[in-house]
C-alpha cells in the first residue's frame, strides 16, 4: 500500500471503508478535496468548488479560520488531553458557561459528547434516568418522528424514522414509537418559509399518548427543522403544540439541533426562532465549526437538579466519553463562538434570508422541480425522480454540479443546501446560477 501525501491522489483506495458512500462507485471515480478556505474547497486537480453545504452542515464560519486554527495549535502546546472523569480543566467550564449564556431559558447545563449521534444517545439516556431519579421509573418509552434523523447509533436509529438507516440493523430499542412526519406535499407545495397548513399534525402525539398511556412516555425527540430527510419545515404553530402536549402529560421534549444550532436558521438556535422551550437540546457540528469533533447536550436546571441528590461522593450520572470536553475541542469551540459573535454570524441567516429564499425559489419554474423549501440559510429542491430509479436523478445533479464547481448534497431525489453563514450575495448568485444550468440540462 502506498502512503499518500495530502495533495496526491493515493494509489490504493480499498482500505478505507467510506461512510454513507457508494464505495465501489466512488473508488472508480474519486472526488478528492485537498484544501479549503473561506467559501471554497480546492480539489486535487486544483479546481475551486463553492461550498453550498458548509461541509456537512458544520463549517458555519467558513473554512480555514485563523482564530480557530491558532487556538487549537496553542491548546495542543499547553494541555493536549486531560482525563474527563473525576478531573477537570478550565476551558471545559468556560465553554459550558458561554454555551449556557447563548442558549435561551433555563437550559443551563451542558454535557459534552463527540458527535451529534452521541448527543442524541446522551439526551435519551438522561431523559429516562431523570424520570427514574424522580420516582417515575415507569417512564421509559421514547417517541420520535417518521423521517427523523438522529444520528446512527442504536438509540438514534430507533427514534429515527428514515427507513434505509434502520431496516438492515435488526430490531432496534424496545418501547419506541413514532409520530407522523410533517410533510404535506399537496397542501404545502412551493411554500416560502414556514407552511401555514399542518399545526394539527402535532395532535398525532395525543394518539400515541392514548395508545401507550402517557405516564409510560419519557421523552419526545424531534428535529425542529428536519434536515437529513430532505428539509421539512414545521408548519406554523406545530412545535408550540408539541410543547403543550408534552407539558400536559409530563413528557420531556428534546430538540435535536445538530443542524439548526449555531445560526443555521437566522437565530442562534431553533429554540429562539420558534420561541419554544424544550427540556433538552442536542448539538454538535457548528459548535467547533466542524474542526474538532464535539457535541453538547443542554439540559434544564430542573433536569440537572433532579440528579444532584443522594450522597455527594456518589457519581450522579453513569455516562460520559473519554473525550467529553476534550481540551483541544474546547479551545476550538471557544474560538468558534468568538468568531460567531464578532461577525454576527448567528443572526446573519436572518439578514440574508430573503435574498436566499428568492434564490432558492427562482428554481421553481424548472420542469424537473417538484417542490422548493427554505428557512434561514437552508434550502431544498425536490426533483421528480426517474421512474423505478429513485435517487439517480439527484445524484447525477450532484456529480454535474461538482464538475461545474459547486458542492451540493442530495438525499433521495432532494437537493439540500446549507452554505457557510459567511456567504455573500455574489456566492448565492454563483451557487444558484450554476445549479440552474445543471438542472436545466438534467436527464
Ligand atoms: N441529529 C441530527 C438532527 C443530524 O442532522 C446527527 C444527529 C448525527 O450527527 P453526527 O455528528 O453523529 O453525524 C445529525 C447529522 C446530510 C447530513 O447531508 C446530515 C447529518 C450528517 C451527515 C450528513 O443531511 N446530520
Amino acid at each position: 500500500m502506498t502512503a499518500a501525501t495530502s495533495n496526491n491522489r493515493p494509489n490504493d483506495l480499498s482500505a478505507f471503508w467510506m461512510p454513507f458512500t457508494a464505495n465501489r462507485q466512488f473508488k472508480q471515480t474519486p472526488r478528492m478535496l485537498v484544501a479549503a478556505e473561506g467559501m471554497y474547497y480546492t480539489t486535487d486537480d486544483n479546481r475551486q468548488i463553492l461550498d453550498g453545504t458548509a461541509g456537512l452542515w458544520c463549517c458555519n464560519a467558513g473554512h480555514k479560520r485563523a482564530k480557530i486554527n491558532e487556538a487549537v495549535r496553542a491548546q495542543l502546546d499547553e494541555l493536549d488531553y486531560a482525563p474527563a472523569f473525576q478531573m477537570g480543566h478550565p476551558k471545559a467550564f468556560e465553554l459550558a458557561t458561554r454555551l449556557a449564556q447563548l442558549m435561551p431559558g433555563d437550559l443551563n447545563h451542558v454535557f459534552y459528547t463527540n458527535s451529534g449521534s452521541e448527543s442524541v444517545e446522551t439526551a435519551l439516556k438522561i431523559a429516562i434516568a431523570y424520570h427514574r431519579a424522580r420516582g417515575e421509573g415507569q417512564r421509559t418509552r421514547l417517541i420520535g418522528r417518521e423521517r427523523g434523523y438522529h444520528g446512527v447509533n442504536f438509540g438514534g436509529i430507533s427514534v429515527g424514522g428514515i427507513p434505509t438507516n434502520r431496516k438492515t440493523f435488526g430490531t432496534m430499542l424496545g418501547g419506541v414509537d413514532h409520530i407522523r412526519h410533517t410533510h404535506l406535499p399537496e397542501e404545502n407545495k412551493f411554500v416560502r418559509g414556514e407552511p401555514e397548513n399542518g399545526v394539527w399534525l402535532a395532535e398525532d402525539l395525543e394518539r400515541l399518548c392514548a395508545l401507550h398511556d402517557p405516564s409510560t412516555i419519557a421523552a419526545v425527540i424531534v428535529e425542529p427543522v428536519a434536515g437529513s430527510t430532505g428539509v421539512l419545515i414545521p408548519p406554523k404553530g406545530y412545535l408550540k403544540r408539541l410543547r403543550e402536549i408534552c407539558t400536559k402529560h409530563g413528557i420531556l421534549l428534546i430538540f435535536d439541533e445538530v443542524i439548526t444550532g449555531f445560526g443555521r436558521i437566522g437565530t442562534p438556535f431553533a429554540v429562539d426562532y420558534f420561541d419554544v422551550q424544550p427540556d433538552m437540546v442536542t448539538t454538535a457540528k457548528g459548535l467547533t465549526n466542524g474542526t474538532i469533533p464535539m457535541g453538547a447536550v443542554f439540559a434544564t436546571d430542573a433536569i440537572y437538579d433532579a440528579f444532584m441528590t443522594g450522597p455527594e461522593n456518589m457519581i450522579e450520572l453513569f455516562h460520559g466519553y473519554t473525550y467529553s470536553g476534550n481540551p483541544v475541542a474546547c479551545a476550538a469551540g471557544l474560538a468558534t463562538l468568538e468568531i460567531y459573535e464578532e461577525e454576527g454570524l448567528l443572526t446573519r441567516g436572518a439578514e440574508l434570508g430573503q435574498y436566499w429564499e428568492d434564490a432558492v425559489h427562482s428554481l421553481a419554474d424548472l420542469p424537473l422541480v417538484k417542490d422548493v423549501r427554505n428557512l434561514g440559510l437552508i434550502g431544498a429542491i425536490e426533483l421528480e425522480g426517474i421512474e423505478g430509479q429513485p435517487t439517480k436523478r439527484a445524484f447525477s445533479a450532484f456529480l454535474q454540479a461538482f464538475e461545474k464547481g459547486i458542492l451540493i448534497r442530495t438525499t433521495g431525489d432532494i437537493i439540500a443546501l446549507s452554505p457557510p453563514l459567511i456567504i455573500e450575495k455574489s456566492h448565492i448568485d454563483e451557487l444558484f446560477g450554476t445549479l440552474r444550468d445543471v438542472l436545466k440540462n438534467l436527464d
